[in-house]
């Protein structure tokens, strides 16, 4: 019962035929609902806009709305309306009433395409729990939706009451089995980030289509799916920048962010955003041919502020400068964000630009110890040999003398204050 397969939005295919209208408070946010309904296959054909002070508790929208939209779907024949905000269990339930259509709100829709594109055991369970901790609060409307799909006869009203109560009891059981096998996931995950604690770690962040994975593919010569799809990307790849480097430089892949990322999902990726807690720096990717670059890139660092890693150090890289032509927009860009790299993921001078600004980034953070290490202590040396850069290196009466380059956080990891000269 309610496993992924069932969709969301009932009787709908998903191959582009079938239309939908959209209904919400601002013509952007609703540009970007509409392409996540074409990632999500539907077609949005129409769309209303309603005025926030309007907003009735019982059913989102008012009378006159409600008239309006019904003309609209007779108008455009369409197969469902969605709501670009997040509905209430009893506003969901009130307004199909009212239209006798499936509805779905913009969360629904940001997990129906999260459900489409989950590859990995990890990223299915975060999504499966997600989705049924969304759906928990509003079993009673998708209930009918589902014994649709099932191809069974709705019954009686009294039977379908019983009949949502059994199932709450299930989707309960479920979340409590997802979770803890979430927690086990969870469990290798952090023995694999143990394994990489000797290896410098940058984090590619940012919204959703920024071109994190195309970026991350250049600066690797790797092939992590990019698409132009919202949300291609919903693991962490981990993949080497720069194997020769001493320290090891590797590069992680995160999962986009959006406008009103559904809570249930933030909380279920937990795991997946604690590479980006985990790393030593982060590149914010914004694509600054986006007519909505500017929000994208608020809405970015808001979530990052909420992840608590707003102090980490940052370079901020405007992607898709082929995209951007003319200076003024350019400008506006760098002042959002001043010291940000402008490049474009295509163009092979401006990731080999990026990788050297990372670079510098790290040699800057290099401290010059000279030390004396006693020849007891060889555990140390390997520590010295992986994680710096050795200059000098003499063999003296008590032990050997090194003179070493090597990042100041590990200098003091490793207490080599313990051994200077
Ligand atoms: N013109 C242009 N397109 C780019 C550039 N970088 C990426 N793209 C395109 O933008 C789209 C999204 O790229 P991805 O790398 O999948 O974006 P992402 O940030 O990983 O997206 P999610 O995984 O969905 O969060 C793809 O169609 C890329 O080919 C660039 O520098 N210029
Ligand atoms: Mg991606």
């Amino acid at each position: 019962m309610l496993e992924n397969t069932e969709s969301l939005l009932p009787g709908l295919s998903h191959d582009g035929q079938s239309r939908v209208i959209c209904v919400g408070l601002e013509e952007d946010s609703l540009n970007e609902l509409d392409r996540l309904l074409t990632t999500l296959g539907v077609e949005p054909v129409g769309r209303i806009l309603i005025a926030s002070k309007r907003i009735n508790p019982a059913t989102y929208i008012g009378k006159g709305k409600i008239e309006e939209i019904q003309k609209l779907i007779e108008e455009l024949s369409a197969k469902a309306v969605i709501f670009d905000v997040e509905l209430s269990p009893n506003q969901l339930r009130n307004i199909e009433k009212e239209l006798k259509l499936a509805i779905l709100d913009r969360p629904g829709v940001i997990i129906e395409i999260f459900s489409q594109h989950a590859r990995t055991r990890e990223s299915k369970t975060q999504v499966a729990l997600a989705r049924l901790q969304y759906l928990l609060p509003r079993l009673s409307h998708f209930w009918t939706h589902f014994e649709r799909q099932r191809g069974g006869s709705t019954g009686s009203r009294g039977m379908g009451e019983k009949q949502v109560e059994v199932d709450r009891r299930l989707v309960k059981n479920r979340i409590s089995t997802l979770r803890e096998r979430l927690r086990s996931i969870e469990k290798e995950r952090n023995v694999q980030r143990a394994g990489r604690k000797d290896v410098l770690k940058v984090a590619l962040v940012g919204y959703t289509n920024a071109g994190k994975s195309t970026l991350l593919n250049a600066l690797t010569q790797s092939h992590v799916r990019a698409e132009d799809k919202l949300f291609a990307t919903l693991d962490a790849s981990v993949r080497a920048l720069n194997p020769d480097s001493n320290p090891p430089l590797v590069a992680i892949d995160t999962v986009g962010f959006i406008n009103r990322l559904p809570p249930s999902l933030v909380a279920s990726f937990r795991s997946t955003l604690e590479e980006v807690k985990d790393a030593d720096l982060l590149l914010h990717v914004v694509d600054a041919s986006h007519s909505q670059a500017r929000e994208q890139w608020e809405v970015t660092e808001k979530v990052l502020e909420e992840l608590e890693v707003h102090d980490k150090p940052r370079i901020t890289v405007l992607n898709k400068m082929d995209q951007v032509s003319s200076a003024g927009v350019r400008n506006q860009l760098r002042l959002i964000a001043p010291g940000s790299v402008a490049v474009s993921a295509f163009r092979d001078e401006d990731v080999k630009r990026l990788r050297e600004v990372i670079m510098t980034h790290f040699e800057q953070k290099m401290e010059t110890w000279e030390i004396l290490v006693p020849y007891s202590k060889s555990k140390l040396e390997n520590h010295l040999y992986s994680h710096g850069r050795i200059e000098v290196k003499r063999h003296m009466e008590k032990g050997t003398f090194y003179r070493i380059k090597i990042d100041g956080g590990w200098a003091r990891k490793l207490q080599l204050e313990k051994f200077k000269l």
